[in-house]
Order: structure tokens, then sequence, then C-alpha cells
């Protein structure tokens, strides 16, 4: 089923590469002509749904509605590229659910929480430790990581347009070129 349309989920730690990844490989699509749109915590969070936080029950809702927006995304002719943490293995599967498993394709950021940890950009690992944040993924909530992902990128020592193209090689087959 060749198709112009997908939903490319991107789940993985905080500060594992989700965003920096999808918006590369956005960048890398919308060159080649497709019809793009990257969802993550900067325009849902802020928006939609900044009635949620991070609760199990939250996390659920938060995963849902993005999936709901994703599938009338999908059915307009659109690329989406979603980046959230996504730790819920249910949640995860109820995406593919919503917009259709030939839509869907979950991509599995793999950054080790030590790698996560170390780099702590916004320092919200350093506050999660401190029992500053809680139900934090990783340090005091799960992230139940994938286990047949449709694509999985082990970041470590990969410069950030190499595991684009490892994506990108992945899903060709899905898409009209
Ligand atoms: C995980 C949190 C939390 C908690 C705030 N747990 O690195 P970031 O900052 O920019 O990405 C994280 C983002 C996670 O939101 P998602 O909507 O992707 O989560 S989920 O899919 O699980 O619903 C992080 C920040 O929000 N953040 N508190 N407790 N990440």
């Amino acid at each position: 089923l060749n198709q112009n349309s997908l939903l490319l989920w991107f789940t993985g730690l905080s500060g594992s590469g989700k965003s920096t990844i999808a918006n590369a490989l956005e960048h890398k699509l919308y060159q080649e002509g497709f019809k793009t749109y990257a969802l993550d915590g900067d325009n849902i969070r802020k928006g939609i749904n900044n009635d949620l936080a991070f609760s199990p029950e939250d996390r659920k809702e938060n995963i849902r509605r993005i999936a709901e927006v994703a599938n009338l995304m999908v059915d307009a002719g659109v690329i989406v590229l979603a980046a959230f943490v996504s730790p819920y293995k249910k949640d995860r599967e109820n995406i593919a659910r919503i917009v259709g498993n030939d839509n869907f394709v979950e991509i599995f950021v793999n950054t080790s929480l030590e790698e996560c940890e170390k780099r702590d950009v916004k320092g919200l690992y350093k506050k999660a430790r401190a029992g500053e944040i809680k139900d934090f993924t990783g340090v005091n909530a799960p992230y139940e990581a994938p286990e047949a992902p449709d694509v999985e990128i082990i970041t470590d020592g990969l410069s950030v347009e190499e595991c684009v193209v490892r994506i990108y090689d992945k899903i060709k087959p899905k898409l009209k070129i």
C-alpha cells in the first residue's frame, strides 16, 4: 500500500532525541515534496491538552487525543510526525487502532536512560531525582520499551542525519515517490 499520508510515531525517553530526529526527518520529507506536520509536547501540551499532567490516566488521554488529531490529518493527506514519550505499551497499541495499522509506523528512539540523564538538556532529570517532579519517566514512572517497533534507532554514536537516513530508508517503501 503506497500512500502519501502516514503517522510516524516517535517514542522514547525525555531527552532521547525524538523531536530533534522528527524535525530533521520532516525537513527531508518536506524537501521531497510531501505535506508534513510535526506534533510534539510544545504544540500539543500547551494547547489542546493543557488540562493534562503525567499520571498514567492523563498520559493515556494525551496519547488518545493526539492519535485522533493525527488521524484527521492523515485523512487530509498529511505525513504526521508525532514525538511523545508515550511510555505505555497499551496506549501505543491504541494509536494503531485509531489510525489503522497500515497508516502507523512506530519508531523507537532508543537512547539509554544514562545518556538522557547525562545530557539533561532541560534539567528535568535532576529535578526528578531531587523529588521535585513526580511521575517522571525513567526516574519514578516506567517506560515500557516497544518489543517489536517498526523502526528502532539506537542513537548512541549516531548523528541526527544518520538516524534520519535509517528511518527514511525504512519508510520509503510505504511512500508514493
Ligand atoms: C516525562 C515530562 C514530565 C514527566 C514534564 N514525565 O524532554 P521534554 O520534557 O521536552 O519531553 C518531556 C515531555 C513529555 O510529554 P509527552 O506528552 O511526550 O509525555 S507522554 O507521552 O508520556 O504523555 C519532558 C516533559 O514533557 N515532562 N514532566 N513527569 N516527561
